[in-house]
């Protein structure tokens, strides 16, 4: 998690970053927090599985391929971390002021245990109820692309695929799937990018988002 102190401050937002494995986070994260630190907000970045000691931990649990995870025990994995998260990092920092930006949160869980792992919506949702009541994200950039292109990218830079990278083509089809159908049912919240698009161009995008969003939090 890393912390980027800018003045003044305003009471925060919470932005996720979501999209299929490969589809380019890093450099949609990266334009986000610059967005909002050029406004004049302090930015707290962090990711999930993750951004706690604890949620570190699990996250390495969870994507370790040496184990063979049930799809509830999975799921709880997830939400534990996210528990955490919410307690330790997310509540607190938007308390003091700062934007938080998250590379993946719950969109990830209804995408990938929901769709992929096909656990019913509804479960899912009772889980959330319970850990985070109606918390939800004010934005969530969903970079869309087809699975093919995350693969071929993720196989460009890297040999050792963790747990969900090695899961087949239909799973990750399922994955996507369940994005777009999250994005249609909130289309206020959720903004598409077509992460086929080259670097510059999703970052162009990205930042006329955001610079929207801020726009309207200012008038
Ligand atoms: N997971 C879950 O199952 N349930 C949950 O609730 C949550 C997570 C929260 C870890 O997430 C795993 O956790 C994830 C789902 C599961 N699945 N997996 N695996 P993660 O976000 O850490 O893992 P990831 O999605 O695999 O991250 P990634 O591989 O780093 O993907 P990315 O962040 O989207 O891609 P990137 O690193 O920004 O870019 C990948 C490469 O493509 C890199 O070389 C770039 O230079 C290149 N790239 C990026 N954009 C472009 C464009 N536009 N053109 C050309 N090349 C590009």
């Amino acid at each position: 998690m890393s912390k980027h102190n800018n003045e003044p401050n305003a009471p925060g937002h919470f932005i996720t970053v979501e999209g299929i494995d490969g589809a380019g986070k890093t450099a949609a994260t990266e334009t986000i927090a610059s967005t909002i630190e050029e406004a004049g907000f302090s930015v707290v970045s962090t990711r999930e599985p993750g951004g706690t000691a604890v949620g570190e931990a699990l996250r390495e649990l969870v994507l370790s391929r040496d184990f063979e995870f049930e799809a509830e025990t999975e799921i709880l994995i997830i939400f534990a971390s996210r528990a955490q998260h919410m307690r330790e990092v997310i509540l607190p920092s938007l308390e003091a002021g700062h934007w938080v930006l998250s590379d993946r949160f719950t969109d990830s869980t209804y995408a990938y245990q929901g769709g992929g792992r096909q656990i019913v919506f509804e479960r899912i949702r009772q889980i959330e109820n319970w850990l985070l009541g109606d918390f939800k994200p004010s934005l969530t950039l969903l970079l869309d692309a087809d699975t093919d292109i995350g693969r071929e990218r993720i196989l460009e830079y890297r040999d050792d695929l963790d747990r969900f990278e090695s899961l087949d083509r239909a799973f990750h089809n399922r994955v996507r799937s369940a994005y777009v159908k999250i994005a249609s049912r909130e289309p206020e919240r959720v903004k598409f990018i077509n992460a086929a698009n080259s670097i510059s161009q999703v970052r162009s995008e990205t930042r006329q988002i955001v610079q929207e969003f801020i726009g309207k939090r200012m008038e």
